[in-house]
């Protein structure tokens, strides 16, 4: 069963030669761009899709920062296979004119394949920290507050599971986002992990609400109107919440986004809802509808900021 999983969901190889064919195929609308490299070498692969007018609007959805969170990668590449294979229909066509989408489904490969390979419940990348272990947590390495917390959910201690490395972005993999966000000037951020069917607000390093009312009051409505949305489609209920009340962490990636440059960001965490319906490891005849429930709250998301943004 394992075997057959494994052949359903993408490889850092298969994930690369989609992109490719997606580009290929609509060179007019979608190019295919390495933002990094990891630190085994593999490319950090962002598909721009937009008509590219210049001065636009953009947006980014990314996936699989963790390693085992395999449903993480098929949702934004399912949301990149859309927008380019209906490009010239509508709503789509409209969105590529007035902005532009990008979606990096895979942004930690190497701890992919070691999931796919070796240890399928891998969680970081596969940094050689010197003591005998491997791993930082990706979601902990981001430059916002980066290391203030010291406790299980974000550690100082190389060998856990949620190691937040020796320095803010000491990882390429975040270093890759951290350069594409400084480049692009995103209005919007979807990031998406699994499991428990979340949508995550900031902040994460804290119990605090953000100090911005108005910012806040967006940020819950399109946390509220994407779990109605989702939940229309296969009855799955997402819970909106702000991400500290999940558990305290610091350095995740929605914090930086937010905290860094103001931009409208969530952690969607994708099926299942707990570990007793099976936790990372989710059936491969649930790829489909996971991401049939979070079309429409990904193309709200779009229509929002990306067609209508607030000033
Ligand atoms: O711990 C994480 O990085 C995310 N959960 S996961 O099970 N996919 O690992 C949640 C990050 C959200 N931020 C905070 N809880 N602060
Ligand atoms: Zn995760």
């Amino acid at each position: 069963a394992s075997a057959e999983a494994a052949e359903q969901y993408h490889s850092a190889a298969t994930l690369e030669e989609e992109l490719r064919q997606l580009a290929q195929a609509r060179p007019d609308i979608a190019e295919l761009k390495e933002i990094g490299r990891s630190i085994e070498g593999r490319p950090i692969l962002a598909l721009r899709i937009g008509d590219r007018r210049g001065g636009v609007p953009k947006l980014l959805f990314m996936g699989c920062h963790h390693a085992r969170e395999w449903i993480a990668v098929e949702v934004p590449f399912l949301l990149a296979k859309e927008l380019v294979e209906r490009a010239d229909e509508a709503p789509i066509a409209g969105w590529l004119t007035s902005g532009e989408i990008w979606v990096a489904p895979m942004v930690n490969p190497d701890g992919h394949e070691h999931s796919r390979a070796q240890e399928r419940l891998w969680r970081k990348n596969r940094r050689r920290n010197g003591d005998g272990s491997f791993g930082v947590d990706p979601n902990r390495n981001y430059g916002y507050m980066w290391g203030i917390l010291d406790v299980p959910t974000s550690s100082h201690v190389p060998s856990d599971e949620t190691y937040v490395g020796p320095r803010a972005f000491s990882e390429p993999e975040t270093q890759a986002v951290r350069d594409l966000v400084g480049c692009e000037r995103f209005a919007g951020v979807i990031t998406y992990h699994s499991y428990s069917q979340l949508i995550l607000y900031p902040w994460g390093y804290t119990e605090k609400s953000i100090p911005d009312a108005q910012h806040r009051e967006q940020m819950v409505g399109m946390a509220q109107e994407m779990q109605t949305l989702i939940q229309e489609v296969h009855g799955k209920i997402y819970v909106p919440q702000q991400s500290s009340e999940l558990y305290p962490t610091a350095g995740d990636t929605t914090d930086w986004t937010y905290g860094t440059y103001g931009i409208p960001s969530f952690t969607v965490e994708l099926r299942p809802r707990t570990f007793q319906e099976g936790g990372f490891i989710l059936p491969p005849d649930q790829i489909l509808p996971t991401w049939e429930e979070n079309r429409p709250a990904a193309f709200r998301f779009i229509e929002q900021l990306l067609v209508a943004p607030v000033a």
